[in-house]
């Protein structure tokens, strides 16, 4: 397991004061869920991806054990040299099926993880020659988007970008179209992407994955008033809000709240904030999608569906994507 972000000292001025006063400002009270990763938000995702009900990591490792050949043919097939970029590569458990069946095929690729933390790149760049001798690797620290223009600059070979995870699932529809759309404007017509989509399934699976029984995901959510309170002087009472996960079979829409169980009042970084009981915050959305909702969204987006890799039980989808002109 990769060691956590370090997160540092927020002040008054820094993004996360002003996406956490601008959310519990709002009308209907928000959190960005991409702060739920501090020290202990990565050690309870790790957690998360344990637990019996969360079975997206386990669908999307069977894809990569059991297809990982089959992905490395399509790839080699594709062109014979080319510039492998991951956004987002966790300790690249996933992805490392396929780096290692790429090798074997001696096919010539280089390895760009792009990450937004240097952390992340450091372990990747530590680690995976261990077990990958010889792989030609290039961690890049920072935003996708800009590090992928990056790319371009160190090698002119097509690129190939992996997007595992479910992570788009975490945007909302029309956000997960506008990041497709600005992915397709990073690459060239006949690129392929790799997006990883947590499909639709009976609603009480979906339920039960982001509402353990060991009440992780509970702790996961709550963990972000914790790091508030520390981070920007709060006094959240985390016993006065409660986990609440929903999901919506008509939409996909997975979304988690907190709700406050009392009126109350709370100070962040010296402003006060009052909830009325009962009162929602709404934490994550982990949109779900149909296979026909992926290949539209391909087509809103600017790209042509080549192959889908399917779990066993068909519960979750790499669909690769091939960037029209
Ligand atoms: C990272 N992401 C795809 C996870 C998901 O399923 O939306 C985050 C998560 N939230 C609660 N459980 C897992």
């Amino acid at each position: 397991m990769i060691p956590s972000i370090a997160v540092g000292s927020t002040h008054r001025h820094s993004a996360f004061y002003h996406d956490i006063l601008d959310g519990l400002r709002a009308e209907s009270k928000h959190l960005p869920s991409k702060y739920f990763y501090d020290e202990t938000g990565d050690r309870l995702f790790q957690q998360i991806m344990n637990c019996p009900e969360y079975y997206p990591t386990r669908c999307e490792m069977e894809i990569m054990q059991e297809q990982s050949k089959d992905m490395a043919r399509l790839f080699t097939a594709h062109s014979p040299a080319f510039n492998l970029v991951e956004l987002g590569p966790g300790d690249a458990t996933k992805s490392w099926f396929l780096l290692r069946e790429l090798q074997r095929k001696h096919a010539a690729f280089t390895y760009y993880p792009i990450d937004i933390s240097t952390n992340v790149i450091s372990w990747l760049e530590t680690k995976l020659p261990v077990t990958l001798p010889g792989i030609r690797l290039h961690g890049l620290n920072g935003e996708y988007l800009e590090k992928m223009q990056q790319v371009k600059s160190f090698s002119p070979n097509p690129k190939i970008v992996l997007f595992m995870g479910a992570n788009i699932g975490n945007m909302t529809v029309p956000r997960a179209i506008q990041f497709c759309r600005q992915l397709h404007d990073h690459m060239q017509p006949g690129d392929l992407l790799l997006i990883g989509f947590d499909l639709k399934k009976h609603p009480r699976t979906i339920l039960d994955a982001y509402n353990d029984r060991q009440g992780i995901t509970r702790a996961f959510n709550l963990n972000l008033l914790t790091r508030i309170n520390r981070e920007l002087d709060a006094d959240f009472n985390t016993d006065l809000f409660e986990h609440y996960p929903t999901y919506d079979p008509g939409t996909g829409a997975c979304k988690s709240y907190l709700i406050s169980l009392a009126d109350q009042t709370v100070h962040v970084a010296g402003k006060a904030v009052s909830f009325r009981e009962n009162e929602a915050v709404h934490m994550e959305i982990s949109q779900k999608y149909s296979l026909e909702e992926t290949a539209n969204l391909a087509a809103q987006s600017g790209f042509q569906p080549v192959h889908t890799f399917l779990d066993s039980k068909k519960w979750f989808a790499d669909v690769l994507w091939q960037r029209l002109p």
